[in-house]
């Protein structure tokens, strides 16, 4: 007899952008951001026997990822997913679980003639902020992170004394290009409720800000062994930047950029340290991962 073990479903890319207007100065602030809110709970017979009484429709929890945007502020994400995913639970008795996931564009304010500009802004490359939250009445689950984040150094990085064998063509390699697109997540100590989160708010920019310039300023400055060493000494200055972190993860790709020998071409002299013209690879390409918690 087939059983439904797991189920959830609700509405993706919901797209949100709320504005707030400083009266006093005229300023304009301005988030844009990507929604998915998906619920679980007594839902098995809305599958099994096409109960559709037992479901919120995924219209209606669109309209409430509005309506949430706009009743409370939507900085940091970590809250206002909190106070979204609560507010299933505590209107729908049969669901149990809110998993919201937010993904929050850059929008730079724009400098002019050195002065920042009240309403205007540019996107900021692809990099996001993004927040998976997981509410129970129990509890809120929250892991933040940084996705997108694209950063490249044209020397100050080596990979050497890795096995050699019968399946090895790579050579070893004192100073290569590094690139790679940073996507880092650091988990929160649980959460009693939205409350709990909502008390000591300012943890999440600051680790968020704390994450990102760890993340640029390890890249950028540390003379990297392998992308392995680099991510984890990135992992382990994050958990001592913020005490309520349990966990924190990198996933990497590793960006290959191959020499060209134009040697066949009047002798050019473009492999070693003549290296000046490079052919960035799309794939395959190295993905390396790590999960870092305190002991
Ligand atoms: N780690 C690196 O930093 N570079 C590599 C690897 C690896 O595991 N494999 N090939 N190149």
């Amino acid at each position: 007899m087939p059983v439904v073990s797991a189920a959830r479903y609700g509405k993706d890319n919901v797209r949100v952008y709320k504005v707030h207007r400083d009266e006093a100065s005229g300023t304009h602030t301005v988030t844009e951001m990507t929604v998915c809110c998906l619920l679980e709970g007594e839902i098995e017979r809305s599958y099994t026997e096409a109960d559709n009484s037992v479901v919120v429709a995924t219209d209606s929890i669109k309209n409430t990822i509005y309506i949430k945007a706009k009743e409370h502020p939507v900085n940091p994400p970590e809250l206002y997913a909190s106070l979204l995913g609560r507010h299933f639970l505590d209107t729908y008795a049969h669901i149990t679980v809110a998993n919201v996931s937010i993904s929050v564009k850059r929008w730079t304010r724009i400098v002019v003639d050195g002065k920042e500009h009240p309403h205007s802004f540019y996107r900021d490359g692809d990099e996001t902020r993004n927040v998976e939250a997981r509410v129970t009445r129990d509890g809120v689950a929250l892991t933040s992170g940084i996705g997108g984040l694209l950063v490249l150094k044209s020397t100050g990085s080596a990979f050497h004394g890795f096995v050699r064998d019968e399946f090895t063509t790579l050579a070893e390699t004192w100073d290569r290009i590094l690139s790679t697109d940073i996507d880092a997540t650091w988990t929160w100590k649980t959460f009693a409720d939205p409350a709990a989160v909502a008390d000591g708010v300012a943890r999440f920019d600051a680790a968020w800000q704390d994450a990102r310039r760890i993340s640029l300023k390890t890249f950028a400055e540390e003379s990297s062994p392998s992308v392995q060493n680099t991510m984890y000494k990135m992992a382990e200055q994050i958990l001592a930047a913020a005490p309520d972190v349990a966990s924190v993860t990198y996933a990497l790709p590793n960006k290959h950029y191959f020499e060209i020998d134009l040697s066949w071409h009047k002798g050019l002299k473009n492999t070693g340290k003549d290296a000046e013209v490079y052919a960035p690879q799309s794939g395959p390409n190295g993905l390396i991962k790590v999960e870092v918690s305190r002991d």
